[in-house]
């Protein structure tokens, strides 16, 4: 049985107990990270955190642990549960607390972090996934790495039921992100992609790429696209420390290029494989 993190201690699952008054359980009060593993090692893991804790502020939450002390903590847990390839799922509530909606004075953050082996989507990768174009309703906070991810399973919900991989969310004739990926275009060899606004996730995986075109001298711009400016994108991927970057070949009933990974996208798949340090066909 694997251990997980409870506040600053390694127990084992069954010993886990939360609370039935539990913020996170209640109202989604919380926030949390997804760090990828590669070889044992954390992929991003400083950027992760500093986002955790930027997540947090944000939610006017304090949070008991340094940022070296809480970064110990999780790969002492990768370590006892020695994930070699996986991920490590880490949230933070606001604490356990009788029902009530402002923030209670006495209770002290609920942090829990676990781990699960994981593989690489390399068949997806290969082949390219169908994305379903869904009306984005979540808040104003997209920003925030919310539990709250109700307007997320639901567009998730929809596209899954469409035979989909993934929703592209718009906001009116607005593309902004995925439901839990960050979306981009390519154009006439240039990289489109919403700003790092509130009204998205500024992803990991999408900071990683936007390096890798920096470093290959690729021109990325983060300006946002339409609806009709998607469809007509000669290559599209979705991303995110799971996904990685996944080619979208086809968006609602429309083909995406000529219905296969393009040439850039691809380019950065292998880039991007570089940096985590797995050859191409692996
Ligand atoms: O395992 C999974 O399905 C994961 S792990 C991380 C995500 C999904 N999604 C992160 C995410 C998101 O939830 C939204 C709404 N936008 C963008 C992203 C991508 O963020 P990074 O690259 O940091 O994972």
């Amino acid at each position: 049985m694997d251990w997980i993190l409870y506040n600053g201690d390694l127990i084992k699952e069954d010993e886990l107990k939360l609370s039935r008054e539990d913020r996170a359980y209640q109202f989604g009060d919380g926030i949390y990270e997804v760090i990828r593993i590669y070889g044992g090692d954390f992929f991003t893991a400083e950027e992760h955190i500093d986002r955790f804790y930027e997540s947090a502020e944000k939610i006017r939450m304090v949070f008991p642990y340094t940022k070296d002390v809480f970064h110990k903590m999780l790969h002492e847990l990768v370590e006892r549960n020695e994930v070699t390839d996986g991920q490590v799922y880490v949230q933070v509530s606001r604490g356990a607390s009788m029902r009530q909606h402002h923030f209670p004075e006495l209770a002290e953050p609920v942090l829990v972090a676990s781990t699960k082996p994981l593989s690489r989507p390399v068949e997806w990768m290969k082949a390219g996934v169908k994305a379903k174009l869904i009306e984005d309703v979540r808040w104003l906070r997209c920003d925030i790495k919310s539990l709250n991810l109700l307007g997320n399973v639901l567009a998730k919900q929809e596209a899954h039921e469409a035979g989909c991989f993934e929703a592209i969310l718009h906001r009116g004739d607005v593309v902004t992100e995925g439901s839990s990926s960050n979306m981009f275009g390519i154009k006439g060899g240039i990289l489109y992609t919403h700003p790092a606004t509130n009204l998205i996730l500024n992803g990991i995986t999408r900071r990683v790429i936007m390096q890798i075109c920096k470093d290959l001298d690729i021109e990325l711009q983060e300006t946002a696209f339409t609806v009709d400016q998607a469809l007509a994108m000669d290559e599209f991927f979705m991303c995110s420390t799971t996904a990685e970057i996944l080619p979208v070949i086809q968006i609602d009933d429309t083909v995406i290029g000529n219905g296969k990974p393009g040439k850039v996208t691809n380019r950065l798949i292998e880039a991007f494989e570089a940096r985590i340090g797995v050859s191409v066909n692996a």
